[in-house]
């Protein structure tokens, strides 16, 4: 199997130049790895320009209603176990409409990987803003500027008991591939937000960190047992009380045995670590922030069928309905 097997044979309609595309191409050039049978593989979506991506995979796929696809997933994964089921979805899709059903699939930990486009912004309806959208950005439906706090994806889904949260962006396809292969190797909920650009009404909304001149001051790659390093080891991440500071490591006052050793099983390291989020000074950090090991809901609803079939036989469908105060209408 390569990548030409999970292209599918319908022209993809997003706007040149847009980030979706890199996403589809990694998550095409990953699938052949992952070693599943393209049968069992299902995409889910919701409704946005991220949520057309079930049409360009060569798998099963169900581009479903806004906001709804982590239902749909749900659903699904607890009738179909054996599936793999892929959630695709954006910052409006999932964090608006959407946010309720977001919550509850991570406290469940239902067995599926959750890939978040973010753009903060609403691409399909042209423009308008999300919440992930910055305070004071203007848009078509805040024209003076939003006044709307932005959600953190990675602190929702980390207070929601995510048992893996991780972050990347379209502008580097390596390390997207590194960290949607984690995704899916993780049993569980694998919640996985990735920076997009939308080039036609949020252009540029991540290039500090994406950008090849500025990403190295403005970014830390975070990665388990590696102590917390950016700006290619001149800067560091040091505990500082409940939270990180950042500390110079060129002027012999520091050094990387100084700095945080990043521990993915720690909870509070990764909600202190989704907590620097688009702080003034800090770099934006990437990577895998928190991986747990808890039952998944699917499994457990399987084990509790075979539980009470075992104590109560297979049950009789057509006895249910009919048990109880039931009546003919002539
Ligand atoms: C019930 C309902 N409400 C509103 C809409 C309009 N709508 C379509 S997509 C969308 C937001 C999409 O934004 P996002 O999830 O960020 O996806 P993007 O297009 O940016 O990829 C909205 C509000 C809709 N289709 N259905
Ligand atoms: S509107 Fe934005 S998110 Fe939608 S396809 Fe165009 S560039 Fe991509």
């Amino acid at each position: 199997m390569s990548r030409k097997d999970f292209e599918s044979d319908q022209d993809v309609r997003w706007c040149p130049g847009c980030g979706d595309y890199a996403i589809l191409a990694t998550v095409q050039r990953l699938m052949p790895e992952l070693g599943v049978d393209r049968e069992k593989i299902v995409f889910i979506s919701g409704i946005g320009c991220s949520s057309r991506f079930p049409y360009y995979m060569n798998t099963y796929g169900f581009h479903s209603i806004h906001g709804r696809a982590p239902a749909l997933a749900t659903g699904l994964k607890a009738s179909c176990p054996d599936l793999d089921v892929w959630i695709v979805t954006g910052d409006g899709d999932a964090l608006s409409i959407g946010g309720n059903h977001v919550i509850h699939l991570m406290r469940r930990n239902v067995n599926v990987q959750m890939l978040l486009f973010n753009n903060q912004i609403y691409g399909l309806t042209k423009g308008q803003y999300s919440p992930t959208s910055e305070l004071g950005k203007v848009t078509k439906s805040t024209p003076y500027g939003s006044l709307d706090h932005p959600f953190n994806p990675a602190a929702l889904a980390l207070g929601a008991d995510a048992t893996f949260v991780a972050r990347t962006m379209d502008r580097d396809p390596k390390h997207m591939k590194v960290i949607l292969k984690r995704a899916h190797a993780h049993r569980g909920a694998a919640f996985a937000e990735i920076y997009q650009n939308c080039n036609i009404f949020n252009d540029g909304a991540f290039f500090t960190y994406t950008e090849k001149e500025s990403k190295p001051e403005n970014t830390v790659f975070v990665q388990h047992g590696k102590p917390l390093v950016f700006d290619g080891g001149r800067k560091g991440l040091r505990l500082s009380g409940f939270s990180v500071e950042v500390v110079d490591l060129t002027n012999g006052q520091w050094s990387a045995s100084d700095c945080v050793v990043h521990d993915e099983t720690s909870r509070d390291l990764a909600s202190v670590l989704a907590r620097v989020f688009f702080k003034p000074g800090f770099p934006q950090p990437f990577g895998v922030f928190y991986a747990e090991q808890r039952p998944t809901y699917d499994d457990e609803i399987q084990k509790q069928m075979e539980l009470v079939m075992d104590q109560r036989g297979t049950g009789d469908m057509a006895a249910l309905l009919n048990a109880g105060d039931t009546w003919n209408i002539n």
